[in-house]
């Protein structure tokens, strides 16, 4: 904790106003919680204040004035997080992107977009769409989270299995690092082979190195009438074995799965069940399906599958509406059990590793979680399962915290022993830093140690995340 005497706090304050117009540097209670913390609840936030620069002199300016005066800085985007990355609870400054929002430049011959940091994803997808293109990385948080910060946690989501992550799209980044220097980085090239890739440090950096402050992203060709397929899966064992039939044969573009009782929290919001009877796992499979023509193959696939005793039910879109209702039993379970201050896991395999891991894991939740409800649900096309423990209404937060940490040891020993990895898409931030371990040994850690000297030698790019 940073502690500072009255006169101290007062003086970087009158430092930060010298380029910071007041009505961007906030001070206000409201602002410093709400900027403070992303979606964890587990911190305090007690950040010096929040400031908002409009542009990217002003946050260069305001790291080499951190350097200066051995400020701490939070980057901050949508704080749609949930490891704690983009917390600030020991008087930092937190740098709100939110300011810096604007789509700068699109190119319909390189089909990519330029845009600031503080760009809503939602609103680049719609920009792209109004282009007649896509930008493919999804996710449920689309509406609040920022491009910047989707890049500085290398957002994944729904569309992994056929569009990658959002490192595959970044082909441009300008950054402040942590020493206060601006690098216009690859400049949106398709290919540069002239030594490092220093983008790709700052996709996944959490704000460690420095601030992103604008994206270069490219663009893709929309997808042909997708249709969806939600199947009833008696048991965890079958779901693989319908993803390798399903990807041989459809243009698949998600392969998701959920648990009956993840799904009995969305159908308490409204939604209605897929189909009459309740199967213990569900799957979600959205296939390219221009002029319905891998229909009959879908069909043909699910009966098969059935055959195989894989699945009991299933059901698929007949309309873009449709689909869009059997996404919302998917895109929904996380909003639905916000509310049980879920104890979160998000753990990554090879997908080859996944039916083994499955078994070995869903019997050691059912031994160290008795008395608990575990949801299963993710993204499990591309081997990323979220493991979601929700906490009973009577229990105290902090007991439910140190019951659920006392087993994260077995589960990561067991995903260790798999070959994966402690977070596959929400980042270490705060929450995973203890485990690390699991999944990065030591001398690799010394190399981002390494890394990390080299962009902030004196320590004030969100200090304290993702290793000490
Ligand atoms: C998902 C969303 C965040 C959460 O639903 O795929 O990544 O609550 C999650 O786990
Ligand atoms: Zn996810």
């Amino acid at each position: 904790m940073t502690m500072r005497s009255s006169s101290e706090t007062a003086s970087l304050l009158d430092g930060l106003r010298a380029f910071i117009e007041p009505a961007h540097l906030r001070t206000d209670a409201d602002s410093c919680l709400q900027y403070g913390r992303d979606w964890t609840r587990l911190y305090s936030p007690n950040p010096l204040a929040v400031a908002l620069p409009g542009s990217i002199e002003q946050v260069q300016q305001l790291v080499i004035f951190a350097n200066h005066h051995r400020l701490a800085l939070v980057p901050s985007g949508g704080r749609t997080g949930l490891s704690g990355a983009a917390v600030a609870c020991n008087g930092e400054l937190v740098v709100s992107l939110e300011r810096m929002n604007r789509i700068l430049e699109f190119d319909p011959v390189d089909r990519s977009v330029t845009c600031q940091a503080g760009t809503i994803t939602e609103a680049l997808q719609n920009f792209a769409r109004d282009q007649g293109l896509s930008y493919p990385v999804d996710f449920a948080s689309r509406g609040s989270s920022q491009i910047g910060g989707n890049i500085a946690t290398n957002a994944g989501g729904i569309k992994v299995v056929r569009y990658g992550l959002t490192r595959d799209w970044v082909t441009g980044l300008k950054v402040i690092t942590g020493r206060g220097d601006r690098l216009d980085l690859n400049r949106g090239l398709i290919k540069n082979a002239s030594g490092y890739d220093l983008r790709h440090l700052f996709v996944g950096s959490e704000g460690t190195l420095g601030i992103i402050v604008e994206a270069t992203l490219q663009l893709t060709r929309p997808l042909r009438e997708p249709s969806v397929m939600v199947l009833g899966v008696p048991n965890l064992s079958g779901i693989m074995a319908i993803y390798g039939l399903l990807r041989s044969k459809l243009d698949l573009s998600a392969f998701e799965f959920f648990s009956e009782l993840a799904l009995r929290h969305v159908l308490k919001k409204g939604p209605h069940r897929p189909f009459d009877s309740a199967t213990p796992y569900y799957v979600l499979a959205e296939f390219e399906n221009p002029g319905d023509i891998q229909t009959d193959e879908a069909l043909e696939l699910f009966e098969h599958c059935a055959e195989q005793g894989w699945l009991a039910d299933g059901v698929i879109s007949q309309s873009g509406n449709q689909a869009k209702e059997l996404w919302r039993l998917r895109e929904d379970i996380s909003e639905s059990i916000a509310e049980h201050q879920p104890y979160k896991n998000d753990i990554a395999v090879r997908i080859s590793r996944v039916p083994a891991l499955l078994e070995e894991i869903d019997g050691l939740l059912a031994r160290e979680y008795p008395d608990f409800e575990v949801l299963w649900y993710g993204h499990i096309g591309d081997g990323n399962l979220h493991i979601n423990i929700l906490k009973p209404a009577t229990m105290e937060p902090a007991i439910f915290a140190k019951k659920c940490g006392a087993v994260s040891p077995h589960l990561f020993a067991a995903l260790q022993r798999h070959g994966g990895s402690i977070s596959a898409e929400h980042g270490v931030g705060l929450t995973k830093k203890p485990y690390l371990h699991y999944t990065r040994d030591e001398s690799e850690v010394n190399y981002l140690r390494a890394i990390k000297q080299a962009f902030d030698p004196n320590g004030i790019m969100n200090p304290g995340k993702l290793f000490d």
